[in-house]
């Protein structure tokens, strides 16, 4: 790999608790693995697989005296959704302490949760590694990965379809990036 990867692993390290830290492992391995497939950044996705969720254990107060100190306004249904933060938050902090990192590094961590509409390549790959690690064990994995080796976008319909479903059974709002994604992929991405 061309970035340092000693460096990002310990950072990452230093940042999770065991669990996150191996699903970051795997989650990178995975990125690899579906970047040689399909044709994607070797190193970018694997670079953004380990770094994707290195903010993910920040404490409510520091991740919000983050997002004030750089000037980082969200919305209110962001500010409403913790579990969004730690990608709004982790693609500013790649691009803060790995200046030498691509932009597509950060870019696919800024989307990895939500996804949006007309998703990189890369960005793709990282959404669906992150659904389809080697640690992931929920019901519909299987399904997840046979659709992933039939096209990423069939896996990024699945995998949408889920949370959307997920999110509006227990009544927590869905981001806008979240529909644009889903719709994105019905209507221009389905094969
Ligand atoms: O960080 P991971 O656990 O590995 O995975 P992730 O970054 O995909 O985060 C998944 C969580 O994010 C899950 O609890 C659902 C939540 N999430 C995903 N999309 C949305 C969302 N939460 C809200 N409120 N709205 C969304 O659109
Ligand atoms: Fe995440
Ligand atoms: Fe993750």
């Amino acid at each position: 790999m061309i970035y340092d990867e000693g460096k990002i692993i310990s950072d990452i390290r230093s940042h999770l608790g065991d669990s996150r830290y191996t699903h970051s492992l795997n989650v990178a391995t995975c990125a690899k693995e579906l970047a040689v497939k399909y044709g994607g950044d070797v190193d970018i996705c694997y670079t953004a697989g380990l770094l994707h969720d290195v903010l993910k254990e920040q404490p409510r107060e520091q991740a919000l005296e983050f997002f004030k100190e750089n000037s980082i306004a969200l919305t209110e249904l962001e500010l409403n959704a913790q579990k969004l933060w730690h990608a709004i938050a982790g693609a500013a902090y790649i691009k803060k302490n790995y200046p030498e990192l691509p932009e597509a590094v950060s870019d696919a961590v800024r989307y990895h949760t939500t996804g949006k509409a007309a998703m990189t390549l890369d960005e793709k790959i990282l959404f669906v590694a992150d659904f389809i690690s080697a640690d992931r064990d929920y019901p519909g994995v299987d399904e997840m990965r046979v659709r992933t080796q039939k096209s990423l976008e069939s896996a990024m319909e699945e995998g949408l379809r889920f949370t959307i479903w997920e999110l509006s059974e227990k009544c927590v709002p869905i981001h806008p990036d979240t529909v644009d994604a889903y719709n994105y992929t019905l209507l221009n991405e389905r094969k």
